[in-house]
């Protein structure tokens, strides 16, 4: 089974010759009263990469109804934020929260790099922060709450569970640093944490802990490392996850999995097969080439809309009914 493309793709596409001229990609999706908000990842510039979101309102069928023109969150110098990256939203007990990667060495992706001819290591090394967002009249403002990864395990694709498991709350990671002889996996892989609050001054922290490994690298299309996606949807069945796989060639496709409810480190079905993968031109030209990236979903009606970055330039949605993905995730062949 794949995914079915907005008619209307990319559904936005840089702008202007400032902050957002040069990629919007990868956006959080929240719906709220019947508006679906996007929160993009967006440049200006390839020297100092530096990434802010963007703020776009849609109604249910896509038509653009707002685009903010400014930036409706950037980096904060003062907690080492040279760049905010890949944000995604989750609402959880009538609150909604952030996660989102941070980094004090942005550097443009390896084949911008490889294109400007820019040194092509080192890589950023990346944190991964927590913030409630706050909507009032139409705008989302921030309140940030603060790093919520393990030190030196170089992380990215955080997303939080839209509920409490087992009476605490809890994440899905993905530790780059955590691979090799000491770990249960030689690839970058999904990782389970609980969260909870720790002694801190001026402000108590949020820390993981009961780390499990979820799921490893099978696939030839996942041989590089996976990462979560949007945010863990709840279904009677289980939570569906949808992630993104990198092969070899560095080309990114989504896949997806139903996780057990209670014990969500369980996988109960995953299909060895993609269910979206770089074919339009949006997805196969870009500044990095053939990628699809999601990172946020909404239920309408029956269906489930996905929101995912294309080569790392522009927006695009895709969906599907929510019963039959995950009807389809269970009778798949297995692992
Ligand atoms: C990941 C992140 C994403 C990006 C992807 C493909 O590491 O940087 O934001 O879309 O690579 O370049």
């Amino acid at each position: 089974m794949k995914l079915e493309r907005h008619k209307a793709n990319p559904i936005l596409e840089p702008r202007g010759d400032g902050w957002e001229s040069l990629e919007v990609y990868n956006p959080a999706a929240v719906c709220i009263d019947g508006k679906i908000h996007l929160l993009y990842r967006a440049t200006g510039e390839y020297v100092k990469y530096i990434s802010r979101l963007g703020h776009a309102v849609f109604d249910e069928n896509l038509n653009l109804v707002e685009r903010f023109d400014e930036p409706c969150f950037t980096p904060d110098l003062e907690l080492w934020e040279m760049s905010v990256e890949d944000a995604r939203l989750t609402p959880l007990e009538g609150r909604l929260y952030m996660t989102y990667v941070i980094t004090p060495t942005p550097c443009p992706p390896y084949s911008v790099r490889r294109r400007l001819g820019m040194p092509l290591l080192p890589q950023a090394r990346t944190r991964v922060s927590l913030a409630e967002v706050i909507y009032e009249s139409g705008r989302m403002s921030f309140q940030r709450l603060g790093i919520i990864t393990p030190y030196g395990s170089n992380q990215r694709d955080t997303v939080l569970f839209p509920e409490k498991i087992g009476g605490q709350y809890a994440a899905l990671h993905r530790p780059s640093a955590w691979i090799g002889p000491d770990y249960p996996t030689d690839t970058p892989g999904i990782w389970f944490a609980y969260l909870e609050y720790g002694r801190g001054y001026p402000a108590p922290t949020i820390r993981m802990h009961g780390h499990r490994l979820v799921m490893k690298s099978e696939q030839r299309w996942e041989a590089r490392k996976i990462g979560a996606g949007p945010p863990p949807v709840k279904t009677d069945k289980g939570w569906l996850l949808i992630y993104h796989g990198v092969d070899q060639n560095r080309v990114y496709r989504a896949g997806a999995a139903l996780l057990d409810l209670e014990e969500p480190w369980k996988v109960i079905a995953r299909p060895p097969e993609p269910i979206l993968e770089p074919e339009e031109e949006y997805e196969r030209v870009g500044d990095v080439p053939d990628v699809v990236f999601p990172e946020g979903t909404v239920t309408i009606g029956d269906d489930l809309i996905v929101f995912y970055g294309g080569a790392d330039v522009v927006c695009c949605a895709a969906s599907v009914r929510l019963d039959d993905l995950v009807n389809y995730v269970i009778i798949a062949p297995g692992l």
